[in-house]
């Protein structure tokens, strides 16, 4: 079958797939030709293949919320159409007792995880999400807590006046399992200054993953593309985190984040990236992230249908059912107005398109392996 495929691509592929199949690592110019050049349908195929070395036939889910504490953002990102000033008729910071209702609705829906990440807010304190923390704990002692992107726990750590360190330590005692992916936005530091000028360095991004990892607490990662970058930018940022991943081991998952354009200022001059360019992205954070385990296709930034088509492109997560809790995605304009999945229309998307869902925690640990 493998040589019959090989035998089947013209000697331009022959050489970079044969490669790729063998499990060689991508080098950056071998990846900037492949994601340009290449036939979508070999990208697909290789990706695939990938993904099987990682996760065989499996394909994760799982069942969480998320918490939005506060849309109140001291930073202004040119992307962003959830962030609002504390003045704003739209803004809402909501107290430890509405936090608590939020999760007392949710607390019996069978929710491993609790996805909590809001604006940077300028009144909170650390001692208040470490409060918030222990509160969701209290209430769900079954569901681990994924908390705050790298730039919130930098900002709230900084105030404390404590290192990230002891920070982080801190967090982890209250409570905090896991840290997601977001804030990573685009690594290159001439995109950053542009599109997000007030969020912090690549470095001090990940810094803060590296001191996670170095305590135990997993992460993910993500990446926001289709705006004002090159494919060349991409892969400088695939290959950052690449890197970090060689020397701690600690990210669980990549995630690519479609820039969406409307209701944010840098929407105004863009349109939006297409279909063919969202597949080939996912093939090629698979093809490069060699050493990250998953990679999630985000359906409320995606939409359902394209989240399963990237499942051909080398995702082999889908995030979880989500539950109409997170207000990100449909305030830039995604298809996902009401972002809520049951697990039998989970499992459906998974199985049609070839693949055995499996119910996963935060830590990747199979719950139950397929409903349906
Ligand atoms: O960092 C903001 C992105 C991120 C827009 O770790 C936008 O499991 C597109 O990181 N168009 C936050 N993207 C969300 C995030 C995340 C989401 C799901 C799962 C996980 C995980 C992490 O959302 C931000 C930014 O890159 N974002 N605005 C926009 N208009």
């Amino acid at each position: 079958m493998r040589e019959r495929l090989l035998q089947a691509l013209g000697r331009e592929w022959r050489e970079l797939s044969e490669a790729l199949l063998s499990g060689e690592r991508l080098g950056p110019e071998g990846a900037l030709r492949l994601v340009e050049e290449a036939p979508l349908n070999l990208l697909g195929l290789l990706a695939v293949r990938a993904k099987e070395r990682h996760s065989g036939k499996d394909v994760f889910y799982n069942r969480n919320f998320h918490i939005e504490p506060s849309n109140i953002c001291v930073f202004n990102c040119w992307f962003c159409s959830y962030r609002k000033g504390a003045d704003s008729p739209e803004a809402w910071d909501y107290s430890l007792e509405e936090i608590e209702n939020q999760v007392k609705t949710r607390r019996d829906s069978g929710a491993t995880e609790v996805h909590i990440v809001g604006g940077v807010h300028p009144a909170h304190d650390l001692a208040y999400y470490e409060r918030m923390i222990r509160s969701v704990k209290a209430l769900m002692p079954q569901a681990s807590v994924k908390a705050f992107t790298a730039i919130e726990l930098r900002y709230m750590i900084e105030k404390a006046g404590l290192t990230l360190q002891e920070g982080l330590a801190r967090l982890k005692a209250a409570g905090m399992e896991a840290i997601p992916g977001g804030g990573a936005e685009i690594f290159d530091e001439a995109i950053r200054r542009r599109i997000c000028p007030e969020k912090g360095t690549a470095e001090a991004w990940l810094e803060v993953h590296r001191e996670a990892h170095r305590q135990g607490i997993p992460t993910n990662a993500t990446m926001l593309y289709g705006h004002i970058e090159s494919w060349s930018h991409r892969i400088d940022h695939l290959d950052r985190l690449r890197r970090l991943q060689d020397e701690t081991g600690g990210f669980n998952a990549f995630i690519p984040l479609k820039y969406r354009r409307r209701n944010n200022p840098m929407g105004e001059g863009l349109s939006e990236v297409s279909l063919v360019e969202d597949m080939r992205m996912m093939a090629l954070a698979r093809l490069y992230l060699d050493n990250v385990p998953h990679l999630k296709a985000y359906w409320p930034m995606f939409g359902k249908t394209t989240a399963q088509m990237a499942l051909a492109f080398g995702a082999d997560d889908m995030d979880g059912t989500i539950d109409d809790s997170t207000r990100i995605y449909s305030m830039a304009g995604a298809e996902e107005r009401v972002p809520s999945m049951t697990t039998r229309e989970m499992e459906e998307l998974i199985l049609s398109a070839g693949y055995r869902p499996v119910e996963r925690d935060t830590f990747y640990n199979p719950v139950k392996k397929g409903y349906l």
